[in-house]
């Protein structure tokens, strides 16, 4: 059980109270061309929220988009939309206009914090806020940082209540429309009491890395609120690739890494050219993650992987493990804080070995932006998520498929990702996406979309061996009657495959 007190506000327990335990000169943020200790991190929080609440004008409860890729002033200002008592609005960097101007009118956004390189996609929003300040744009007298230059510190943190909304953030629309999720400042730091601090078990001298952007729950926990409430450092890089990621763990002597399955399945390979021995956990997250995958990583840098699954709606992971109490091909058990059970399509709880819904329960939960699928998702306190999940006798909870994924095929129930898992062992499959075809004789038959290695050809031939090769290890009614391939998967800006995108195909 989380207590927390009434009067709360995230951001200054997390960083004035880092601050006043003494960690004002450790490192907090690490950026491409800049680091910040804690106290230097807090002067520009601090800077912000007079910038925000004095010359914009903004009161309680006001609204503020977020549009940056991962850099350190994105942080600063996300820090300073909490900590002035406003509600932060992230947004993903790839989205353009059109997608802005609806996250923009479904949040009732007041004002944009936007990275000075990403601004033209807002400015081509029709009806734009009322205030647009730019960042990261040092030399324009009308930028953020200008205005920050006239005004002091410190900035007396807003008494929000702990129940107060601190944050909207959108769902990744892995079925294509996000929804909108609200979020209470006791949120914020619930989600660094349960799953850094006991699957992780977090310490000041950790050094947080990793890909997802902090538009992205996962990234705003990962590698800004986790680091902060134990006093550690993040590292905050844009645009990463597997060959860069690798890189920057070494030279910065990163100590943790929050990434989704396939940049470590396309990081394993390239592993043996770095010296990665600061590395000591490794989280997967987003994405089921394939056995196949979890091996390659193992055998390449000696890390158990932890995998987790999280939802925007719950903010970050509920279920995972870590350690000894891994077990491959299972995501783990409820995060120590959250509960979860499996329920049959009346909603009744079902015992080990039985396919079903996962729901979950815990200090973190949903609240939809318009009350969009509420009482679909949430009953009596449980989330249900869309996810088919199965749980074993030693209460271990293992991944099928999405719920609207499941393939049914001649009546039999097929579990899309227990295909991918069977093709990516082979030599020629870099990465793989298996879905319903609807099909009149059999329902749907399974089809699968195959990105192939370097120096492999899609030949007839290719195909068939891939069939073959899923019959030999898998029940054969489960192996894609259908095969094609593809030059690259249709994904997420969160790394999440896009299934529907196939189906259309
Ligand atoms: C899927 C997984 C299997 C699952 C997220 C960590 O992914 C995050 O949030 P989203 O709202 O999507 C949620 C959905 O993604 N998923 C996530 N992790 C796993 N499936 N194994 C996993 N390990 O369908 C879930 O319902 O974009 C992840 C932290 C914060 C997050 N928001």
């Amino acid at each position: 059980e989380l207590h927390y007190p009434q009067r709360l506000n995230c951001a200054a327990e997390l960083l004035d109270a880092a601050v006043e335990r003494g960690a004002g000169e450790r490192i907090a943020i690490i950026g491409e061309h800049e680091n910040w200790t804690y106290a230097q991190l807090q002067q520009r929080v601090d800077r912000i929220a007079h910038v925000l609440r004095a010359d914009l004008g903004l009161v309680t409860g006001n609204r503020v988009l977020l549009r940056g890729a991962n850099n350190p002033m994105m942080a600063a200002c996300l820090l300073a939309v909490l900590k002035a008592g406003l509600i932060a609005v992230p947004s993903m960097p790839l989205l353009r206009a059109r997608e802005l101007t609806a996250i923009v009118d479904k949040a009732s956004v007041d004002a944009v914090l936007c990275a000075a390189s990403l601004r033209g996609e807002i400015d081509a929003i029709a009806a734009l806020p009322r205030h647009v300040l730019a960042f990261n744009d040092p030399d324009n007298p009308a930028s953020l940082e200008a205005m920050m230059a006239r005004h002091p510190v410190p900035f007396a943190a807003h008494a929000s209540a702990a129940d107060d909304v601190c944050l909207i953030s959108f769902t990744s629309g892995t079925t294509g429309i996000p929804k909108g999720t609200m979020h209470f400042h006791r949120d914020v730091l619930a989600i660094c009491d349960c799953f850094p601090r006991h699957t992780l078990a977090a310490r000041a001298d950790d050094i947080f890395i990793g890909t997802p952007p902090l538009a992205f729950t996962f990234g705003l926990g990962g590698l800004l609120l986790f680091p902060m409430r134990f006093s550690a450092a993040a590292v905050l890089l844009e645009k990463l690739t597997p060959d860069t990621l690798l890189a920057a763990i070494e030279k910065y002597r990163a100590t943790v890494c929050f990434t989704a399955p396939t940049f470590y399945r396309q990081m394993a390979p390239l592993a043996a050219n770095h010296d990665l021995s600061s590395l000591t956990r490794s989280v997967s997250a987003g994405e089921a993650l394939p056995l196949a995958t979890r091996e390659a990583w193992q055998a390449a840098t000696g890390l158990r992987m932890i995998d987790g699954i999280g939802a925007t709606e719950l903010l970050h992971i509920f279920i995972s493990a870590a350690g000894d109490a891994i077990r491959p091909g299972a995501t783990g058990k409820p995060v120590p804080g959250y509960h979860a059970c499996i329920l049959d399509a009346n909603g009744l709880p079902v015992g080990p070995g039985v396919i079903g819904r996962l729901a979950v329960k815990g200090p973190t939960g949903c609240r939809y932006l318009a009350d969009e699928r509420q009482n679909d998702y949430v009953h009596d306190g449980w989330n249900l998520t869309g996810d088919a999940y199965e749980m074993d006798a030693d209460g271990y909870f293992y991944y099928r498929s999405r719920t609207d994924d499941m393939i049914i095929s001649a009546g039999y129930n097929i579990a899309g990702a227990e295909v991918e898992e069977v093709l990516l062992r082979h030599d020629a499959v870099a990465e793989c996406g298996v879905i319903g075809r609807p099909c009149e004789e059999r329902g749907q038959v399974v089809e699968a979309h195959v990105v192939l290695q370097p120096g492999f050809e899609p030949t007839e031939a290719l195909a068939v061996q891939l069939q073959d090769f899923v019959k030999l290890q898998i029940a054969p009614y489960k192996y894609p009657r259908s095969l094609r391939f593809i030059d690259k998967l249709p994904r997420t800006e969160t790394g999440k495959l896009q299934r529907f995108k196939l189906r259309a195909n």
